[in-house]
């Protein structure tokens, strides 16, 4: 009896903590490893700098598939501008947001079986600069989990930007796509 009442206190304290967060932390198992595509893109700043003044992004997306769940996730890394608006300016962007998305490989168009989007905490790494006003930062997302049956899978990520006084509206960075998981 003890023992039975030990294993309820401890499940519960487990689905104490899944409440907690929406978060997933990795695969379950060692044999879903992570498909991992590295790849960069790049956009101008709307700035009239004569010299370069772009951001030049480098995104890593990742999925991974075990059992009947596929999960995805990304990490970017950039080389920004250094703007003489200076630090932390949090005018140089309208919106900007990072959207992950895992897709089902069928024959046809593959479909998106879920996405994430982050937005304002994005926003805020990339207008958040070193103090002589230099934008290199990074951002790493949490971890989804969709659910894909035992069809492979794949994982894509975009960027999103809409620059402020500049115009125009959102213009889309569009990263490699994973290998099949
Ligand atoms: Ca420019
Ligand atoms: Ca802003
Ligand atoms: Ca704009």
């Amino acid at each position: 009896m003890a023992f039975l009442k030990r294993t309820a206190t401890l499940l519960t304290t487990a689905a104490a903590m899944v409440g907690t967060s929406l978060t997933v932390a990795a695969p379950a198992s060692a044999a879903a490893p992570w498909k991992c595509a590295t790849s960069s893109r790049s956009i101008d700043n709307p700035s009239t700098w004569i010299g370069s003044d772009d951001w030049n992004f480098k995104m890593t997306v990742c999925a991974a598939h075990g059992g009947s769940t596929a999960y995805a996730k990304v990490t970017i890394t950039w080389d920004g501008p250094v703007l003489t608006s200076g630090a932390d300016d949090r005018t140089i962007f309208d919106d900007a947001e990072v959207r992950y998305t895992v897709y089902k490989s069928v024959p046809g168009t593959d479909p998106a079986v879920k996405s994430q989007t982050v937005g304002q905490k994005f926003e805020d790494k990339l207008e958040d600069s070193d103090r002589w006003g230099n934008y290199n930062n990074s951002f790493a997302s949490d971890t989804f989990a969709a659910s894909v049956g035992s069809t492979k899978a794949y994982a894509g990520g975009i960027i999103r930007l809409d620059f402020d006084g500049d115009g125009r509206s959102y213009q889309t960075l569009r990263f490699t796509l994973t290998p099949l998981a």
